[in-house]
């Protein structure tokens, strides 16, 4: 019964996609094609080691003074410590981020949550990079990366994760993108960092590994209303809403939500288990603290201290990403909750993420949604997740691996 509601888009969409992608050896990538990443035409090729696609060039060669834009555009650098420019930020993307494929829903990012995902310890206020109109001042372009230890294999490297790439509606498909890539990798390699990590949604050369979207549907009535899901021939509204329905209190003994005190403990124990994955970040205390303390309408994370021992055991979280809803009369915003890093030791995974669904369901989320990557497999089709259409490609820049990873090989989730 778990395929009884079905996400909303469509096989036949699912074809066009498949369509589109479907000889990447042939589709021409003008810019990345030029770019140290793994190119469609070496896959498979043995004879290339694994590491880096180039060697870092001395400091003083780096490219001292920005890359031109188009006359009528100016680079700033976004203090997302200022509320007022974080809102400009907030705005841009709001109205000009991610859209599903059928165009009925956009990430809505918090401005809450901005300054979380780019004032992360260690971040530089350089590589906040956005693109102003001339003449009005108007923020119509963004790229951001923050500074990331990763570890690829038994080797730590000092990476940089980029995220909310932007370029305003009304001016796309101007070749901006690519400039904005170029000069955020060159403020990048002031710092002395030539290794990145990004997702995207559409594929280039060539992902590290290919993850699934799956959705936890916790309030099937609006979902069904906004047309984020449908109903089965066979399903109707209340037998939905029963299959749904969770329990009102989580049933792990010793749940609780996650404190500063408990960071160093969650830190050992989030290393130890990130070290089965061959990409994995390393969080330190304070990245910990940063990244799991809760933070409202942003992060939570609840973790398990045995009740006879006091020893913290488990941990889960979740961010909170809502999305706009562009077309319904009734509802604006979908609620949306994403799985983030966890640790089961000896807490049944499967039992851990059915506490998080409780959670989610208590706090109003209206869809728990997780990747296919690390162990999620083992309870998505337990949990009742249904998969998704959409594909989340990962992807390291001037760094090769030998071959892709299945998502489980991966211990990395980004925002
Ligand atoms: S993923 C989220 C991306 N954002 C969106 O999807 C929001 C809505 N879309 C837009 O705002 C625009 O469509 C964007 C492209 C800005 C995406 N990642 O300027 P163009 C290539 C990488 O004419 P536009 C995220 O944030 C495309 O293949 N490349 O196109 C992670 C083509 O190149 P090629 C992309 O549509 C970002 C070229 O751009 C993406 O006006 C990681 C066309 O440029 C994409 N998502 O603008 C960035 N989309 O001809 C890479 C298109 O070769 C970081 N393109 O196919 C690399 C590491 C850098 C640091 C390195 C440090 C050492």
């Amino acid at each position: 019964e778990e395929n009884a509601v079905s996400n909303y888009k469509t096989s036949l969409e699912h074809l066009v996609q498949q369509f589109q992608n479907s000889n990447p050896y042939e589709m021409k990538h003008k810019f990345w094609e030029t770019q140290p990443v793994g190119q469609f035409k070496d896959l498979g090729n043995s004879s290339l080691p694994e590491g880096p696609i180039e060697l870092p060039t001395p400091l003083s060669e780096v490219k001292q003074e920005p890359y031109n834009l188009p006359s009528l555009y100016e680079w700033t650098t976004c203090d997302m410590g200022s509320d007022e420019i974080c809102n400009e930020v907030y705005i841009l993307l709001t109205n000009n981020y991610v859209e599903d494929d059928d165009n009925m829903f956009r990430f809505n990012y918090s401005k809450e949550f901005l300054q979380w995902a780019l004032r992360s310890p260690g971040h530089f206020g350089s590589w906040h990079v956005g693109v102003r109109v001339k003449a009005s001042k108007k923020l119509v372009a963004f790229i951001s990366g923050i500074p990331v230890n990763m570890r690829v294999r038994d080797q730590v490297l000092k990476m940089a994760e980029i995220n909310f790439l932007c370029v305003h509606k009304k001016l796309r498909s101007k070749r901006l993108a690519p400039v904005m890539i170029k000069e955020v990798t060159r403020r990048i390699h002031l710092e002395n960092i030539w290794q990145a990590a990004f997702t995207a949604g559409v594929l280039l050369p060539t992902p590290i590994t290919t993850a699934q979207y799956w959705h936890r549907t916790l309030n099937p009535k609006k979902l069904i209303d906004v047309g984020f899901s449908r109903l089965s021939e066979r399903m109707t509204m209340s037998r939905a809403i029963k299959l749904y329905k969770l329990p009102n209190s989580t049933t792990t003994p010793g749940f609780r939500k996650m404190e500063l005190r408990d960071v160093p403990a969650v830190t050992k124990l989030l290393k130890n288990y990130l070290s089965r994955f061959v990409v994995a970040p390393e969080f330190d205390d304070s990245e910990v603290e940063h990244w799991l303390l809760p933070r409202e309408n942003v992060v939570d994370s609840y973790l398990v201290e045995s009740p006879v021992t006091h020893e913290i055991t488990d941990l889960c979280s979740f961010y909170t990403l809502p999305s706009s809803i562009l077309h319904s009369q009734e509802y604006s915003t979908l609620k949306a909750a994403y799985s983030f890093y966890y640790v089961a030791t000896s807490t049944p995974l499967l039992q851990l993420m059915n506490d998080a669904l409780i959670i989610a369901k208590q706090k109003d989320f209206d869809v728990f949604n997780a990747l296919d990557v690390m162990e999620n497999e083992s309870f998505l089709k337990e949990l009742k997740f249904g998969q998704g259409d959409g594909q989340l490609y990962y992807y390291f820049y001037n760094y090769r691996l030998q071959n892709a990873l299945k998502p489980s090989e991966l211990g990395l989730v980004l925002l």
